[in-house]
């Protein structure tokens, strides 16, 4: 088929273009490189170094055989994405083109505004390109698990049934997002529910939990590897866990640590992707998957670690600190993920050794961490706050 990876040279991007690529599909990526900007705005890093997306093309098509096509550019810039649509043609697009950061939209109303703006103008962008010159086109849009929050009755993949007064009708499941980040996520998934129901676009919602590993089949050497964020802004829990044992760090449980979340492997990310593309939704479909493989919660997360830092002769310790987001720290958590599994999803499971490869990565790179850039400060009742204070 042909894919288009809006997004693809970034933590899921990659991998994803190299995983579709390697099963023989046409990949063409576009990237604005906004999260190395980033780096290169603030003095952050991967723990791992990154080729440049040229390098990274030129050593896939070296190792594999196979070639990735990519443009640099916004896919908040229309006239490209509409360009890219008419020219390329996609069967499928997958929308990784997003701020993905909570901490950084809560940073203050500039990074708030940007990330709202950016994530519904990008979706928005790539609707109209598929109603104007893609109308078969499938999107897969990623959406996050924290659209939800943390309601107390179980979370459906999507949809509610509602009774009321006698009477029943189904509507996407209630929202309730824990950022603005999470917020401009509830947007898109809105946005495209109505343009599927107004305009028949077919489009599949995988709604992530929380990503970790940074190794996959593909990244068989060291230009291919994805990014490994430790940093506050864009290192998510357990990879940073992982790193802060590696490194003699305390493990930074926000609050008591009873918040509960939905996890999966890189690995099964680009798998539960691909089962999206291959079994596609139809036309004027709005589907929704919940995209996790297990719950746990951050404090069970940190002593996983801890003990299998342990085993490997190290001495982590655990900083309970005062909690710099607005979330329920204990609270029932049910959802449901049958969708994916129904699909043929074959969930890798979080074990010793996937938590020692990431510690034993994490070593090998030590040297590049920048201590400083660990500890989070961007607290969600304040508005306004900086990065490094
Ligand atoms: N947390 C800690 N210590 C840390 C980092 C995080 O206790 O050092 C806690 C947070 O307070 C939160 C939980 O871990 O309760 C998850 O935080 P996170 O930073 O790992 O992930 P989050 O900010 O929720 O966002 C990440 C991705 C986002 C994706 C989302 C899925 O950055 O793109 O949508 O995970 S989900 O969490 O299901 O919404």
């Amino acid at each position: 088929m042909r894919i288009l990876i809006l997004g693809g040279d970034g933590f899921l991007g990659w991998p994803q273009a190299m995983y579709l690529s390697q099963r023989s599909h046409e990949i063409f990526i576009l990237d604005n490189f906004a999260r190395r900007h980033f780096d290169l705005e603030h003095g952050s890093n991967s723990v791992v170094p990154i080729a440049t997306l040229h390098q990274r093309a030129k050593a896939w098509h070296r190792e594999s055989g196979h070639t990735i096509r990519f443009r640099v550019g916004s896919a908040q810039n229309y006239s490209l994405v509409a360009e890219i649509f008419r020219s390329f043609q996609p069967e499928a697009v997958v929308h990784f083109a997003e701020q993905k950061s909570a901490p950084l939209s809560m940073l203050d109303r500039e990074h708030a505004a940007a990330t709202i703006h950016g994530n519904v103008d990008s979706t928005l962008n790539i609707l109209y390109a598929i109603k104007e010159f893609a109308p078969d086109c499938h999107l897969i849009k990623l959406g996050t698990m924290g659209e939800y929050g943390t309601p107390n009755i179980d979370i459906e993949e999507g949809f509610l049934e509602v009774s009321h007064r006698g009477r029943k009708d189904t509507f996407l499941y209630p929202k309730n997002p824990g950022s603005f980040y999470h917020l401009s996520k509830v947007h898109g998934s809105y946005t495209v529910k109505k343009c599927c129901d107004w305009w028949g676009i077919r489009a599949t919602e995988l709604n992530q939990g929380v990503v970790y590993g940074a190794n996959t089949e593909e990244s068989i050497v060291p230009e291919l590897q994805t990014r490994f964020d430790y940093d506050q802004i864009y290192g998510t829990a357990l990879n940073r866990f992982c790193i802060q044992a590696a490194i003699g760090h305390p493990l930074t449980v926000h609050g008591e640590g009873g918040q509960t979340r939905g996890f999966l492997n890189l690995r099964d990310t680009l798998r539960c992707v691909e089962l999206a593309i291959l079994n596609p939704a139809t036309p004027g479909k709005f589907r929704v998957f919940n995209q996790f493989t297990e719950l746990f919660s951050i404090h069970d997360l940190a002593e996983r670690v801890s003990a299998t830092a342990r085993e490997m002769g190290l001495k982590p310790e655990i900083a309970y600190l005062p909690n710099p987001r607005v979330e329920a720290e204990g609270h029932y958590y049910s959802p449901k993920n049958s969708c994916l599994r129904d699909l043929g999803l074959e969930p890798t499971l979080l074990s010793q050794s996937v938590l020692a490869s990431l510690i034993e990565l994490a070593q090998r790179h030590r040297a590049s961490i920048d201590l400083d850039l660990i500890r989070p400060s961007v607290q969600w009742n304040r508005t306004l706050n900086h990065l490094h204070s």
